[in-house]
């Protein structure tokens, strides 16, 4: 079984509020049904969710009534995204079943506390790919709170110890430096536990839900219960397939050990 998060930023333009961008996805999709793997289905929320969960200062949880709005608005934008998603995975051949986190999860102290893993499990086993996506969940704690994808992405690698782990980003992986301001900047195609701690932490934090490095140490707890945790670019054709038919692609591997 594969595990594959489609980047918010690689299916929705993160600047523009609510910008779908269903031609990749299309494509994605199709590399996902050429592929023939079982696979399960996480996706970020992009512009349809961090944009006005900033705004509100969701990611905290409760702080002011005046942010429940906020919530209710930021859960039906990416109930809206999901949907869209669903559509272009059903069309393009894969059966899909969305299983949303406000429905199916929740955090206490924005960590993720339940997950109804048995609801994926019975899906897969039917046939079809269970799809999840970052969400507002209740927080046991903080009322409520973001779960990332990236979150549900670690608890389903625990629970379903897949081939792969793959994530779509927007950038080919990890590089030494900002490959946007810094010419020199390499690709590191091997990420280890020194190779993070020697990266400059000098990124902006843009999403609600954490920076590059939160990622990273997220995958580096995928890659101690084996399978392979990889990052590469979902905006390149090939690669999601190639990633998935288990060939080495241009990308960043994360390993939970020294190399
Ligand atoms: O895009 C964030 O999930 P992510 C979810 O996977 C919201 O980080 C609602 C901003």
């Amino acid at each position: 079984m594969m595990l594959v998060k489609l980047g918010g930023s690689v299916i929705t333009d993160k600047v523009r509020y609510r910008t779908f961008r269903e031609e990749v996805l299309s494509r994605l999709v199709d590399e996902i049904t050429s592929a023939q793997k079982e696979i399960i289905l996480v996706h970020g929320a992009g512009s349809f969710g961090h944009i006005i969960a900033a705004q509100h200062q969701l990611q905290h949880g409760f702080s002011d009534i005046s942010q429940i709005a906020g919530v209710a608005k930021v859960m039906e934008d990416v109930r809206e995204l999901d949907l869209k998603v669903l559509k272009v995975l059903n069309l393009g051949g894969l059966p899909s079943v969305s299983l949303p986190p406000s429905a199916v999860a929740s955090l206490r102290c924005g960590e993720l506390d339940d997950l109804n893993v048995e609801m994926f499990r019975r899906y897969l086993e039917l046939g079809m790919c269970p799809v999840t996506f970052g969400d507002v969940v209740l927080d046991r704690e903080r009322r409520f709170g973001i779960c990332s994808g990236d979150q549900l992405m670690e608890r389903l690698a625990r629970e379903f110890r897949p081939e792969r782990v793959i994530f779509c980003s927007d950038v080919d992986g990890v590089f030494t430096a900002d490959p946007a301001r810094d010419p020199d900047a390499e690709l590191i195609e091997t990420v280890s536990r020194e190779t993070l701690d020697a990266l400059p932490r000098t990124k902006r934090c843009a999403d609600v839900t954490g920076s590059i490095f939160g990622k990273l140490e997220t995958m580096m707890r995928i890659a101690s219960w084996g399978g392979d945790a990889i990052v590469l670019n979902g905006g390149i054709p090939g690669r999601l397939e190639a990633a998935l038919r288990g060939e080495t692609v241009v990308g960043s591997k994360v390993v939970s050990g020294t190399v």
